[in-house]
């Protein structure tokens, strides 16, 4: 699986259930079910960090959860991203590019929601060092950012 990153995935940002925003203080983008089948299958569920862009726009870092959320069970696989930057509005039906470079640690359950969020905090920090490595910083400029933007 780790040899095979990173994954380069693209799409329109779809609705979830709310949930990110209001009950996590941590929005996520989530892309269609569509885009989501089209992912290589190397891409096991788990939380990875990486590049983002919204409509070829500036490249942020992120985190992304793929799977089924376990401390909320869902019913339907999603693939959510977290940009580390301020949106001034929402970007529902605009397209976000993921660029998914490394594996941080499996889905789980928690004990209570704060125990969850803790832990979102907490990957997020992890993210943003190791976004810092020269390595890393390589693909924050990748072509793939500025291409076409298309429903993919
Ligand atoms: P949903 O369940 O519909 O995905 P969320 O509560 O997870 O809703 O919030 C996600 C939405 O918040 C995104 O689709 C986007 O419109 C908006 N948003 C604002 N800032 C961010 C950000 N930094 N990262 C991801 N999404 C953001
Ligand atoms: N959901 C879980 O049920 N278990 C997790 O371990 C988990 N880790 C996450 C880590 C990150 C970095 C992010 C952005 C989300 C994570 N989620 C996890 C998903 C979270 O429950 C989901 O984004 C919200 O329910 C909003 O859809
Ligand atoms: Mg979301």
């Amino acid at each position: 699986m780790i040899n095979q990153l990173p994954i380069y995935a693209c799409g329109e940002i779809v609705r979830g259930f709310g949930r990110g925003s209001k009950e996590l203080g941590i929005p996520t983008a989530n892309l269609s079910r569509e885009v989501v089948k089209t992912l290589p299958d190397c891409l096991q569920t788990g939380i990875y960090y990486g590049w983002g862009n919204v409509d070829n726009g500036d490249v942020h870092k992120m985190v992304v959860s793929v799977g089924w959320n376990p401390f909320y069970s869902n019913k339907e696989k999603s693939v959510e991203t977290h940009m580390m930057h301020n949106f001034d509005c929402d970007l529902y039906g605009r397209i976000l590019k993921v660029c998914i470079i490394g594996y941080l640690r499996p889905e789980k359950d928690f004990v209570s929601l704060d125990a969850l969020i803790t832990t979102i905090k907490s990957d997020i920090e992890t993210a943003k060092a190791l976004l810092d490595s020269p390595e890393n910083q390589k693909l924050q400029s990748a072509e793939f950012f500025k291409g076409e933007i298309k429903k993919c």
